[in-house]
């Protein structure tokens, strides 16, 4: 493999007052998102969907691998198919599958194996992760770190959808294969999760929870 040439890095240092005032806007703001579960069936621009794709791949990853593919899904018919098949595992999970001590930590959520945002929000990302990848000399090339990788991506996703006005709902049907074969994806992609995204519904709730105390999640030594 090539090594790559080194350039300067792009850097613009702010001051500090400014420094300061976009930490605590971007944190007011980012103290609004909530995960969404009932959704509009209003159009969203795609452009706003497709800046916020190239938002996510700028995302940090081992080796630089970008162990990602990210399937949206706006077609009526897929999203009732990854519905339907969603619905069958999550009435496996919520009756049979999980564990009474799952059940207790969702109830209050309220959660249940009803997913109607599957069908009526504008979009569904789906979005895989790669254990490797397959060369275009049809070798496999190994991926490091993929779940922090994947993770980190789908998290910058999240933000730039949150900043754009949008909502969204990490949705993670489990097992979630059968989006492989509804998306004719490779074996090589795994599922991570399906990021549904849109606008509200106009009545829509959240649960009224509370966020850990910032001392009992950070420690400054
Ligand atoms: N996948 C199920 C169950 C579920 C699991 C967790 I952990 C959640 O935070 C929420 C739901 C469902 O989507 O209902």
């Amino acid at each position: 493999m090539n090594n790559f040439i080194f350039v300067p890095l792009e850097y613009q240092e702010l001051d500090e007052e400014e420094m300061l005032a976009r930490s605590s806007e971007f944190l007011e703001r980012m103290e609004q998102r909530r995960s969404v579960r009932q959704f509009s069936s209003r159009s969203v621009p795609w452009e706003i969907i497709e800046n916020c794709l190239r938002a996510a791949a700028t995302a940090p990853s081992g080796a630089n691998m970008q162990p990602w593919h990210y399937v949206v899904v706006s077609d009526s018919e897929l999203k009732l198919r990854i519905r339907m098949a969603a619905e069958e595992e999550e009435r496996e999970f919520y009756a049979n599958r999980a564990p009474q001590e799952w059940l207790d930590a969702l109830a209050p959520l309220g959660t249940d194996a009803d997913k109607p945002f599957l069908e009526s929000a504008p979009y569904l990302i789906v979005i895989f992760a790669k254990s490797y990848t397959i060369s275009p000399q049809g070798k496999k090339v190994k991926n490091y770190y993929v779940s922090e990788s994947v993770g980190i991506a789908t998290g910058i996703l999240i933000t730039a959808l949150h900043q754009s006005g949008l909502a969204t709902l990490t949705h993670t049907p489990s097992p979630m294969r059968f989006l492989n074969q509804i998306l004719n994806r490779p074996q090589n992609e795994h599922p991570f999760l399906i990021l549904v995204v849109g606008y509200p519904a106009e009545d829509a709730e959240v649960p009224k929870i509370n966020k850990k105390p910032f001392n009992e999640i950070n420690t400054l030594i």
